[in-house]
Parts: C-alpha cells; sequence; structure tokens
C-alpha cells in the first residue's frame, strides 16, 4: 500500500525535448546510447537520503518549514515510513542508486550500542526493500558531524574517547554499506579541522586523521568489502579550516598517509566553488592522480559565499564537469549523487519531484553536450595543437638533461621563443557551440 505522500504523480517519463510537462524528463533517457554506452550507466544518479528526508527546512532564523508524516525523526516506526516513502521517491524517479548517513536513516538514541542496534535493524528493512525495487547503493557514511559529541572533531577530537565512538561508528556504517552491497564507502570530514589554532595540535590531529584512515582500509579489506573509499573535500563549513580542503590537499594527504592506491575522491560543485576553484578544476587535478572516484552534483548560490547545495540548473557548467569525468573514462564504482536540497519554501511532495527530475534532466544534457565534445574532438586537437612543441625529441629529451645542459643550448642557439596565442575566447566559443 503506497502512502499516498506522493498521491497524484505518476512515474516520470522520458517524453523528449519538447514536452511541455513539467515532470517529465526531457533529456534523461536512460537507454540512449552515449559513446557506447547506456546513459544511466553513464551518470549513476543517487538519491540522497539527508537531504530529501532528513532536512526539516531550517534556517539560521527559523525552524522546519517541512511537515512529513515521518517527524519527528526520534522512533524506529517512522524511521520505517521514512524508508517507505524514500523508495515511492526512488520508483516515481527510476534512479538507479541512493545515499545515506547513518543518522539520516536510523533515530538518534545517544548511546553507541542503541545506535548500533537500530542502524542494524533499519539496514535489514532498506535491505528488503532494495530487493523488492532493484535500486542500489552507492555509497554509505557516518554523519559525524551533527551531535554535540562531534563538535571539536571526529578521528582529530582532542578527546581519544571521541575517536573511539567514531572508529566504532564507522565500523558500524561500513558493516551496513557491505551488507547492502554499497558501491562506495564516503569520508567527508565536516569537523576536522578547527575553529582555533590557539586551542589545536594541528599536527596530531592530522595524524590521527591519517592513522583513522589507514584502519578503515584495514578494515575493509578484512571484511572483503570491494566498493571504493572515498574522502570528500571540503575548504570550510561547519568547521573554520578543514583538511580535507580541495582535490590537492587530499591528494597529498593520502600520498602521506600511504593511502595513494587505496582511497579516491569524492568530489563536490558547491565545495569545489568555496574552495576557490571550478568544479572542472578538482575533476581534473583528481583524474591527473588517477584518484577521480565520484560526484556530490549541486550547485551554490554564487552571491552568499555559503554551501546552499542546491539542485543544479545550469548546463554549461554541468557539461564541462561531464566533459572531463568522459575525458577520465567515465565512473567505475562512482556516480553523480545529488547533494541538494529543495529550497525552504519548497514545501510540497511535488517540489522533491520536480528538483530531481529538473537535475537529472541537466546532467543528461551536460552530458550529451560532453559526448558531442569528445566526439567532434574540436578541444582535444587545440589541446595536441598548443603542446605539439613537446612531441619533438629534443624537447622530450629535455626533461631528462639539467639546467646546465639547457642553459647552454639557450646561448648556444639564441633561442628566443615568439608568444603564441592562448586562443581562449575561440575555445569558449567552441565550447558554447555544444550547449
Ligand atoms: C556536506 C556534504 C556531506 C557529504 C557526506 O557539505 O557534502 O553531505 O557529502 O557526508
Ligand atoms: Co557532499
Amino acid at each position: 500500500m503506497p502512502s499516498g505522500f506522493f498521491d497524484g504523480i505518476e512515474q516520470i517519463q522520458f517524453e523528449g525535448a519538447d514536452s511541455k510537462n513539467p515532470l517529465a524528463f526531457r533529456h534523461y533517457n536512460p537507454d540512449e546510447i552515449i559513446m557506447g554506452k547506456r546513459m544511466e550507466d553513464h551518470l549513476r544518479f543517487a538519491v540522497a537520503w539527508w537531504h530529501s528526508f532528513a532536512w526539516e527546512g531550517g534556517d539560521p532564523f527559523g525552524g522546519p518549514t517541512f511537515e512529513r508524516p515521518w517527524y519527528p525523526q526520534d522512533d524506529m516506526g517512522r524511521a520505517r515510513l521514512k524508508a517507505d516513502i524514500a523508495f515511492e521517491l526512488f520508483d516515481l524517479l527510476g534512479q538507479p542508486f541512493f545515499c545515506w548517513h547513518d543518522a539520516d536513516i536510523r533515530p538518534e538514541q545517544g548511546n553507541f550500542a542503541d545506535n548500533l542496534r537500530t542502524l542494524e535493524e533499519i539496514t535489514d528493512y532498506i535491505g528488503e526493500k532494495m530487493q523488492a525495487s532493484g535500486t542500489k547503493l552507492l555509497w554509505g557514511t557516518a554523519n559525524m558531524f551533527s551531535h554535540r559529541r562531534w563538535m571539536a572533531g571526529a578521528s582529530t577530537n582532542p578527546d581519544p574517547e571521541v575517536f573511539a565512538f567514531a572508529a566504532a561508528t564507522v565500523k558500524s556504517c561500513m558493516d551496513a554499506t557491505h551488507k547492502l552491497g554499497g558501491e562506495n564507502y564516503v569520508l567527508w570530514g565536516g569537523r576536522e579541522g578547527y575553529e582555533t589554532l590557539l586551542n589545536t595540535d594541528l599536527k596530531a590531529e592530522l595524524d590521527h586523521m591519517g592513522r583513522f584512515l589507514n584502519m578503515v582500509v584495514e578494515y575493509k579489506h578484512k571484511i572483503g568489502f570491494k566498493g571504493t573509499i572515498l574522502v570528500e573535500p571540503k575548504p570550510q563549513e561547519p568547521s573554520k579550516h578543514q583538511y580535507d580542503y580541495d582535490a590537492a590537499t587530499c591528494i597529498g594527504f593520502l600520498r602521506k598517509y600511504g593511502l595513494e592506491g587505496e582511497v579516491k575522491l569524492n568530489l563536490e560543485q558547491g565545495h569545489a566553488i568555496l574552495a576557490g576553484h571550478s568544479f572542472e578544476h578538482e575533476i581534473a587535478v583528481a583524474a591527473a592522480e588517477g584518484m577521480l572516484g565520484s560526484i556530490d552534483m549541486n550547485r551554490n548560490d554564487y552571491q552568499s559565499g555559503w554551501d546552499t547545495d542546491q539542485f543544479p540548473n545550469n548546463t554549461p557548467e554541468v557539461a564541462l564537469a561531464y566533459y572531463y569525468i568522459l575525458k577520465a573514462g567515465g565512473f567505475t564504482t562512482g556516480g553523480t549523487n545529488f547533494d541538494a536540497k529543495v529550497r525552504r519554501q519548497s514545501i510540497d511532495a511535488e517540489d522533491l519531484v520536480a528538483a530531481h527530475v529538473g537535475g537529472m534532466d541537466i546532467c543528461a544534457r551536460g552530458l550529451k553536450a560532453a559526448a558531442a565534445m569528445i566526439d567532434d574532438g574540436g578541444l582535444e586537437d587545440a589541446l595536441s595543437e598548443r603542446y605539439s612543441g613537446w612531441s619533438t625529441p629534443d624537447a622530450a629529451s629535455m626533461l631528462d638533461s639539467s639546467l646546465e645542459e639547457i642553459s647552454a643550448r639557450v646561448l648556444r642557439e639564441n633561442t628566443n621563443p615568439e608568444p603564441q596565442s592562448g586562443r581562449q575566447e575561440i575555445l569558449e566559443n567552441y565550447v558554447n557551440r555544444f550547449m
């Protein structure tokens, strides 16, 4: 028996670019073949349990605005109802995956034993629903930032008992993810950072975080979890300074603690913007190191400077992100998780559906534009042309020589390179042809 929450909303269909139906896909056509692969298998969409079902519509100036039948979220019966309604949304959208934090799916009981018991109970319940619907788990993660115990961090907390609580919590979430066949396990260090250096032993905290992540990898192998461990960079918010600042910082951290072959990155559009980067920059940095894992798709409000987690609605931005993902070979275990929430005034069930429909459509449109650019090859040709000087044997051998040898040659040949145009506007105009 359906809950009635989505009454009046039919399963979303692909109706093509000319459709005027606000609850239809105009571009997301799961079976359409793009570069030899089904669109659904390229994009690997996931719905985020936290934004769609756990967030109640509050902001710093006011409390909840949403009224949902599964509130208050402090009881197992309502946690099960929330799961029922989540799978009703999945059935309407037909996206292949979802993601959760432990605290999204089970009530917070205030102690570890009860949190573990309720997590195990809801894991089994969700497992049955997954069997019935075919929707899969892209990743699970632990919420180690909301409850007050985490206020000074989880693995970086000055109190070893909080480190221990974090270790136990992550173990329970990895077990649940493994049980549900999750394809990745994510760690986002929301409070793994600091508010003020005056009370922070930065080196000790980094060492604890490095050891913690090694324990996660050791446990992954111990239980035979075949998914990918992902860390998610973000420069600040909630901490003033977060250790996983951006992709480059995370890559340096992973190398320092010997994890470069074990852990990849989950990159989020809004976090890239907060770090002063474009999304495609973060994707390209991770891809260059073979560490591109998965993405959290959203956008920030560009005026506010906050992590507003809005649904994506800008095709050129999304297209460039997928361009660099396709160039890197596309997703393996990763996918496109909508780490995005409807606005505080969007209180209807229809808003929740429409937000995902629009987000999926924008991503599909971006993917098609990205694939068309790859197919056309214009950007790749321009790159080859720009770097063609490096394909000569003389240029290549320069990298194996020394400053003295190079300097002697520059003097001998009296070289004086002629500047070349970077052709930025021409390339930007080229990209716009595909939007
Ligand atoms: C917060 C954020 C998280 C992570 C998972 O900014 O992005 O939702 O994706 O903990
Ligand atoms: Co995220």
